[in-house]
């Protein structure tokens, strides 16, 4: 049974990238460490095998093993969100009945893509497989996936199981009042980065995204400044993780997320094909971007800055 009740999960939760060899295999050493490395700094959670954890690129039972090992890594120290969405109900109900025995304290699912499946299909998808475990469900409104429109979050909300929304759309207003209809029980994840300070002014519990798996200490101390009331602090902080962000973005993402991470000394690990994996030098317009940014900011104290 998990020790963590929905609302114990809440800050800073890094979307975890995957972590590969330079052969496509899950390098086991490296998703042990870097969940050691994101612990130390501070998160609060883990959210696994979501898109940044380039799960559509594995199979289920490699799905699980990510699982397996981070929940063995983890050792109940921070909550573990488990991400089991696919595009058929099945292949995710077996994804979740793994999660809970593996001791996940929370499922979270996108909703069925690529084929354009009606609002009917979307609510029968959450609620078969939020009756297929004992966990809370998060549900997950993503673009890449088809945004669900408010209405249908809504009748999602009502089903057994469903506790909370990872919210990765632009929209503070729909997902501030979303907050303030659910209640603050209901507990709501803001998933773009790039509004992780106005997100949570506007009512999100907590933040579920990539960034937070190679610069978690600056969004701590954005987080921080909310809880403060520290409004100058936490404007300059996220305007320095947008810049950063959207340097990045420049790039393939979550590929060179990779590389950030071995500048930061960490081992950083891979992304399976068709994503492609950067070699350094072609990441020297990065560097200096990056550098650039920090100059602009005398941020030189910031961790996030450290290559
Ligand atoms: O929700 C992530 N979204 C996608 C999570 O991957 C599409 C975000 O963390 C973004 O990667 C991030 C950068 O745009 O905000």
């Amino acid at each position: 049974m998990s020790k963590f009740q929905i609302t114990d999960i809440k800050g800073v939760i890094p979307a975890t990238m995957a972590f590969f060899d330079e052969k496509e295999n899950i390098d086991e050493a490296c998703t042990r460490d870097m969940t050691e490395f994101m612990i130390g700094a501070g998160v609060n959670g883990f959210y696994l095998t979501g898109s940044t954890g380039e799960c559509f690129t594995m199979t289920p039972e490699e799905r699980n093993r990510v699982v397996d090992i981070v929940i063995d890594q983890v050792k109940g120290r921070v909550p573990v969100i488990v991400h089991v969405g696919d595009i058929g109900t099945r292949k995710s109900i077996g994804l979740a009945e793994h999660a809970e025995a593996a001791g996940a304290d929370a499922i979270s699912s996108v909703p069925p893509f690529y084929w354009k499946f009606s609002k009917e299909d979307i609510y029968h998808y959450y609620k078969d497989i939020a009756a297929s475990t004992s966990l809370p469900m998060i549900v997950y409104n993503i673009q890449l996936a088809g945004i669900m429109d408010k209405d249908l979050i809504l009748k999602i909300a009502e089903i057994d199981h469903v506790k909370g929304l990872k919210y990765t759309a632009r929209s503070h207003d729909e997902m501030g009042s979303l907050k303030e209809i659910l209640g603050k029980d209901f507990m709501i994840y803001s998933g773009c980065d790039e509004m992780a300070f106005s997100g949570l002014c506007f009512g999100a519990d907590g933040l579920i995204g990539s960034f937070y798996n190679v610069i978690p200490e600056i969004y701590e101390k954005i987080y921080q400044c909310v809880q403060n009331s520290d409004i100058p602090g936490g404007i300059r902080l996220q305007r320095i993780a947008d810049e950063f962000i959207f340097a990045c973005l420049q790039y393939d993402f979550p590929s060179c997320v990779h590389n950030l991470m071995r500048w930061r000394g960490l081992e950083g690990g891979y992304s399976r094909r068709p994503f492609y994996n950067y070699k350094d030098e072609e990441l020297a317009g990065l560097k200096i971007n990056l550098r650039q940014i920090r100059e602009k900011y005398q941020a030189e104290d910031l961790e996030i800055f450290h290559f």
